[in-house]
């Protein structure tokens, strides 16, 4: 199995954890910075660019068109690897399944999950189950189907007020970019939200949070950068407590001077929550990227361990040949998987459904 899986990734065994990414080293951050007081919309001269060119970046058309999920998926490598697997083998025979335990694994389903799925549908073509390869077609999108519909549970933001969510994963996997997703989804619903800026690490992931706060007409509490996170997101639940704010969304840094110093400042803003809240944080949202393969899984591993991850985003699922990792993260941890990213616009944050992002990633039929 370790053998095949190199031969076909060029990599170690799937379960070997890659090293996350590379640390910086930075000096500490100043202490007259950690006890600024919170601003809230005032930028300086060097942020406000800083948001410009966010704003740039994020800016969406006019009549944001919503993409059906096929749309959406099917451009995706994986989605390209499948389609052309039925077509080149358009017969039910044992070489159709090899090709498509190749293709899975491939796309880092993962080899466990890989094997005894493409075992049992061979069992299935032997005992003569399967009249073509469209009835093998539909049972795989049943049993991929049901590979997510445990993982497939929508957050509920409701309940309490303010409900705290706090968002954290490694840097680059879309953090900032899924709060301001979720941001305005939520004043979509018109709900009351607050944005909390605690990536103190980089000045930019202040200025790009306000960014989407201003454009959502959502208020982002922030203090300068190298601020202590735990500090910012502190005064901003009780900002938000004595606002009546609905939804307080915070975000974190997904990378400190040290992999250690990151887990511990985490843990820290999940301790001082919980003094002015005690059921706070209600939801620990982990962000993956879903390009990452395999090595999402030793980042929900640690991070988990050390915040107590509740639930999943998997992001840039557009585009990509890794999207099999979905179905790994849903095998290993169980964990619910509460919206997926199908593009950079605010529309293309999906709520996660099962049916719709496997029927994304088949062919129709044959
Ligand atoms: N294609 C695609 N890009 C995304 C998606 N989500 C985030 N991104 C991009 O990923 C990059 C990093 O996002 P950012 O929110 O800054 O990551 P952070 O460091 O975790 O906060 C940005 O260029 C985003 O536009 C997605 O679902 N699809
Ligand atoms: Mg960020």
């Amino acid at each position: 199995m370790q053998k095949f899986w190199k031969k076909i990734t060029g990599r170690g065994e799937p379960e070997e954890a890659q090293p996350m990414a590379p640390q910086m080293e930075l000096p500490e951050p100043a202490a007259a910075a950690a006890a600024a007081e919170p601003v809230e919309a005032a930028l300086t001269a060097q942020q406000a660019q800083a948001a410009d060119a966010v704003a740039a970046e994020t800016a969406e058309p006019a009549q944001p068109v919503k993409r059906s999920w096929r749309e959406r998926l099917s451009g995706s490598g994986f989605a390209r690897n499948l389609t052309s697997l039925f077509v080149r083998h358009p017969r039910l025979d044992d070489e159709l399944l090899d090709e498509l335990e190749t293709t899975l694994i491939t796309a880092d389903v993962g080899v466990t999950a890989t094997h005894e799925l493409v075992e049992n549908l061979r069992r299935r073509m032997h005992k003569r189950e399967f009249a073509d390869a469209d009835a093998l077609l539909d049972a795989l999108r049943a049993e991929l189907v049901a590979l997510l519909e445990s993982v497939a549970k929508p957050l509920d933001a409701g309940g309490r007020k303010p409900f705290v969510l706090l968002v954290v994963g490694v840097n680059g996997v879309g953090k900032t970019t899924t709060i301001g997703k979720l941001a305005r989804r939520y004043r979509d619903e018109r709900r009351n939200v607050m944005l909390a800026a605690g990536d103190t690490f980089r000045a930019a992931a202040v200025a790009q949070l306000q960014e989407w706060g201003a454009r959502n007409s959502v208020p982002v509490i922030a203090q300068g950068q190298g601020a202590d996170s735990a500090s910012v997101i502190f005064d901003a639940l009780q900002t938000a407590q004595a606002r009546g704010i609905d939804v307080l969304i915070a975000d974190t840094a997904g990378r400190l001077h040290t992999q250690a110093g990151l887990m511990n400042e985490l843990a820290k803003v999940k301790r001082v929550l919980g003094k002015l809240d005690q059921s706070a944080p209600h939801e620990v949202l982990m962000v993956i990227d879903g390009t990452t393969g395999q090595n999402a899984i030793s980042q929900v591993r640690q991070f988990r361990e050390a915040t107590g991850v509740t639930g999943l985003v998997v992001t840039k699922l557009d585009g990509t040949a890794k999207g099999g990792v979905v179905f790994a993260l849903a095998r290993e941890f169980g964990l619910p998987i509460r919206y997926v990213g199908l593009g950079e616009g605010a529309q293309d944050l999906r709520v996660f459904d099962a049916d719709a992002f496997v029927d994304g990633l088949l062919p129709k039929n044959l």
